[in-house]
């Protein structure tokens, strides 16, 4: 049994989304989903989410390549995270690149490519226009 773990905040649940969960998922065989709360993407990104954390749980929830998810609350907990649900691997998008380097010492980690052409933020601005 491998484990994975990833994070994210999953807004306007788009392709990109999916894509990284099953390339997630395809490096074990358990994935782990850290939905980042309202207030922590409110931290990272000084606005709210479209949809509320509970409805973007209940979406990456109901997906076939998700097998559990929990909230992640801050960022500064990422280590306990990993240690808490016995990650072998964290997966993370390559904006995130370097940033969990620091972790290597308790699991493998791993940045993947971006889906290209597609953010939470570009359908905001076509639905705007
Ligand atoms: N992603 C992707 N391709 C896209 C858009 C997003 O592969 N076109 C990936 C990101 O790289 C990330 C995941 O999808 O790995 C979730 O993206 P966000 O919801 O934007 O996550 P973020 O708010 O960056 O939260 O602890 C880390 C964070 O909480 C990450």
């Amino acid at each position: 049994m491998k484990r994975v773990i990833t994070f994210g905040t999953f807004d306007v649940f788009h392709v990109g989304h999916l894509r990284i969960l099953e390339r997630a998922r395809a490096f074990g065989n358990y994935l782990i989903v850290g939905v980042s709360t309202d207030d922590l993407n409110v931290s990272k990104k000084s606005r709210a989410p479209i949809y509320p954390q509970d409805e973007r749980v209940a979406i990456v929830e109901a997906l076939k390549c998700v097998d559990e998810i929990f909230y992640e609350e801050s960022l500064a907990l990422k280590r306990y995270y990993l240690t808490q649900y016995r990650a072998d691997v964290l997966v993370m998008g390559d904006d995130w690149t370097g940033r969990f380097d620091e972790f290597r010492d308790i699991c493998e980690v791993a940045y993947l490519p971006r889906t290209p052409s597609i953010s939470t933020t570009a359908v905001i601005e076509r639905v705007r226009r």
